[in-house]
């Protein structure tokens, strides 16, 4: 499982994101999206929606900001969804989703930064944000995520937009080894499981 800021996963990671998700390798993905880098002092990250202000863009972003949702759609994900932390019960539900496919899955979740995002877009304080985020959401599930990009004040696409199946990296790895070397595959011993003992005579 991997629990990470957007900053983190789709800038500085962003490589590890996108291949992750083409190999389909099966990891759970959570990105608490708070449209910023937040630890470092409220700078403009990818996913900062255009015309918001950051500590470094005063005037207001303009660089196109990635839709997460479609990007690691077209990189390869099995489930996609994206929910607010107002969405606690749905939030919980898409997790345990997440957890009975095997392969690459991505939640989104939009969560505020009262001290750097909220308050330099004169965007109130927590509980104006949950109210916020009650407000703007809409449940859109199996939307196309290439309509479902944020921007400053619009509508948040709140919902699982995708969940579909295809063999994961190990599943793959497996069947390209068992069609080349047949009989001479053998399954690498799992670490996890005790040595079995061997019993002679
Ligand atoms: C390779 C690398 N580059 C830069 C940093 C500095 N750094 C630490 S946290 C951070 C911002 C993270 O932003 P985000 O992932 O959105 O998380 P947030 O702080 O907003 O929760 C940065 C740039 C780092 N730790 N490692």
């Amino acid at each position: 499982m991997v629990y990470s800021g957007d900053g983190n996963l789709s800038a500085i990671g962003g490589n590890h994101l996108i291949h992750a998700a083409r190999r389909n390798i099966d990891l759970k993905v959570i990105c608490v999206n708070n449209l910023i880098y937040a630890m470092t002092g409220g700078q403009t990250a990818p996913t900062t929606p255009g015309h918001a202000t950051t500590s470094t863009n005063p005037y207001g972003t303009f660089e196109p900001a990635f839709n997460l949702p479609h990007l690691v759609e077209a990189a390869g994900a099995v489930y996609v969804a994206r929910w607010t932390t107002f969405h606690v019960r749905q939030l919980a539900r898409s997790i345990s989703e997440a957890f009975q496919k095997k392969g690459f899955s991505f939640i989104e979740v939009i969560s505020p930064c009262p001290t750097l995002y909220q308050r330099c877009n004169k965007m109130g304080d927590g509980l104006d944000t949950m109210k916020y985020y009650k407000e703007k959401s809409k449940v859109k599930n199996g939307a196309p995520t290439s309509e479902v990009g944020l921007t400053l004040n619009g509508e948040i696409a709140v919902g699982r937009f995708v969940d579909r199946d295809r063999p994961d990296y190990q599943s793959m790895m497996r069947a390209q080894y068992v069609e080349s070397l047949g009989d001479r595959y053998v399954e690498m011993a799992d670490p996890e499981e005790p040595e079995m003992e061997c019993v002679c005579g």
